[in-house]
């Protein structure tokens, strides 16, 4: 089957065009991957190739050894995906050591994958011990609004989390564990990757300031959903910050403990401070 045939390969490549529609993906940003399973990769076998040589992954993933995953390419364009998915992205797969990586499928013209390949891998693997494998998904993005709030919100975890749940109240439903954040680092390599794995553990959403959102999911649509409620929240925190300094009325801490019980999520007490 072609890789563009396959649910798993439409769902990426219709989020990669949800993601450039939405304003995300400015010329080559943002960088996407999925963790395929064994018997995706069984539908897709014929199209794959075992020539091309081992490359340095720049970090060690011993836990993603023999996985394989689909990856966006680096400098490749998200708005282009879906008129040519074997020129934009890439199957690879993970050496026995988890210290290499080979193109499997893909990159037709030439190429390697996303620049942020050491932040995926090591999150994946993160995430993939901490949900039992059921996060398959790692989606990096620029979206304008949670990058402007890095710009004038302090840097803290508890602030950027509790001001996004003010503005729209299912949000803290729909990321309870909050939003951790982490100051300007250089793009692409082994440090932001590190930083972003020790994050990952107990968040789905990492704000990388000055630069964009990180977020873990499950399956296409619960990530790039996630991605969407915390940009669209800081879209509402943009506009109320552009209209006044002081919010004239928001939901109390109280409000947001009656919410956890009503909806059964546990809110942790260090976003409820007064
Ligand atoms: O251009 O977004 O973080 C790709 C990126 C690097
Ligand atoms: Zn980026």
């Amino acid at each position: 089957m072609q890789i563009a045939e396959t649910e798993f390969g439409k769902g990426f490549i219709k989020m990669c065009m949800d993601g450039h529609r939405m304003g995300w993906h400015e010329r080559n940003g943002g960088n996407f991957s999925y963790r395929i399973r064994p018997e995706e990769i069984e539908q897709i076998r014929e199209n794959l190739n075992d020539t091309d040589m081992w490359r340095e992954i720049g970090t060690e993933v011993p836990d993603l050894a023999g996985e394989y995953f689909l990856v966006t390419g680096s400098g490749k364009f998200f708005g282009n995906t879906e008129a040519d998915p074997e020129g934009n992205l890439a199957v690879i797969e993970i050496d026995e050591q988890g210290r290499r990586y080979r193109i499997c499928w893909g990159l037709r013209d030439g190429g390697v994958p996303t620049s942020e390949l050491p932040s995926h891998l090591m999150n994946h693997e993160v995430k993939k011990k901490r949900t039992n494998g059921k996060h398959r998904v790692i989606y990096h993005c620029h979206p304008a609004n949670i990058i402007a709030l890095t710009f004038v919100l302090p840097l803290k975890e508890e602030v950027f989390t509790r001001e996004l749940w003010e503005m729209m109240t299912e949000c803290p439903v729909i990321f309870p564990d909050g939003i951790a954040v982490i100051p300007w680092m250089v793009p692409g390599g082994k440090e932001i990757a590190v930083e972003s794995s020790r994050y990952i553990k107990n968040h789905d959403v990492i704000i990388w300031a000055h630069h964009g959102m990180f977020c873990s999911g499950e399956d296409f649509d619960q990530t790039f959903g996630l991605a969407h409620t915390v940009e669209k929240a800081a879209e509402i925190l943009c506009k109320v910050l552009a209209v006044t300094p002081v919010k004239r009325q928001t939901i109390p801490a109280e409000g947001f403990r009656k919410l956890g019980e009503a909806f059964q999520v546990s809110l942790p007490e260090k976003f409820l401070y007064e």
